[in-house]
């Protein structure tokens, strides 16, 4: 049961790679807040939308939860908890709004450098590290390969050369990463970028309002960048 609340919250990285640019697109928007002093709760002064500053992985789960509104995310961290709520035979509740543009990224395979890749199927029988297990084993299945999930938090790509797994499925972005790790990628899971995520169902009536106002604003702070 969520408290009936006349103003929107949106939930974004606190710090990391989406916060600026994240914070940068809303302001575009005509968006400005009264910062608080813990810095996690900005109250929004031009229009009625706050902002709540989080780890991106809490993003899902506040707006499942119902504490907040809207978030921008990742894709890839919006995928991740949406398959793992399905493996587990949850209701979906949350989804993707619309694609933001910017923070792109794929989640990759990759192998060991001198690997003649053969596909997919080479891949049985390996142990495989990620921070994106649900993704990753249902990319498995709908490839018919039985491989091992090996689940790291992080520095997932250090995980080959300290004979952790055999292979890896991690975020890519210039590629720098697994060639500084002779890795190579491989083939692509997810083509990721941040998005605006929202509740699978609507909103109520008034913040339901600045959502689409804000949707509007969005149109066309991005039309304009692009
Ligand atoms: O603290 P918090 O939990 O909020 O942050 P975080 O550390 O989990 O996330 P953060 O800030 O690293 O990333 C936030 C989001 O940025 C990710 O969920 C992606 O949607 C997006 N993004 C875009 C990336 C990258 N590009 C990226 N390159 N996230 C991570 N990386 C990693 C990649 O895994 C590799 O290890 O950056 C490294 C460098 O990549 P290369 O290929 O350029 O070398
Ligand atoms: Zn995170």
């Amino acid at each position: 049961n969520t408290p009936v609340r006349d103003r929107l919250r949106i939930a974004i990285q606190k710090s990391g790679r989406l916060a600026e640019p994240a914070r940068a697109l809303l302001a575009s928007c005509g968006l400005s807040w009264r910062e608080s002093r813990d810095r996690l709760f900005c109250y929004g002064e031009s229009l009625p939308i706050d902002l709540l500053l989080v780890r991106d992985d809490d993003i899902p789960g506040l707006i499942a939860d119902g504490v907040c509104d809207l978030g921008i995310v990742g894709r890839n961290v919006l995928e991740e908890q949406g398959s793992e709520r399905a493996s587990l035979d949850r209701a979906p509740a949350f989804r993707e709004y619309r694609a933001l543009g910017f923070g792109g990224c794929r989640l990759d395979i990759a192998v060991p450098d001198g690997w003649d890749w053969q596909g997919p199927q080479q891949l049985d029988g390996k142990r495989i590290a990620t921070s994106y297990p649900a993704l990753l084993s249902r990319w498995l299945k709908a490839q018919n390969v039985d491989a091992q999930v090996v689940l790291l938090s992080g520095s997932v790509e250090i995980a080959p050369r300290l004979g952790q797994a055999e292979a890896i499925c991690d975020l890519v972005s210039s590629g720098a990463t697994l060639s500084a790790n002779q890795l190579k990628p491989v083939t692509t899971l997810l083509q990721s970028e941040a998005v605006l995520a929202g509740p699978a169902d609507a909103l109520d009536a008034t913040r339901g309002e600045l959502a689409d106002l804000l949707q509007r604003r969005l149109d066309g702070a991005l039309r304009i960048r692009h």
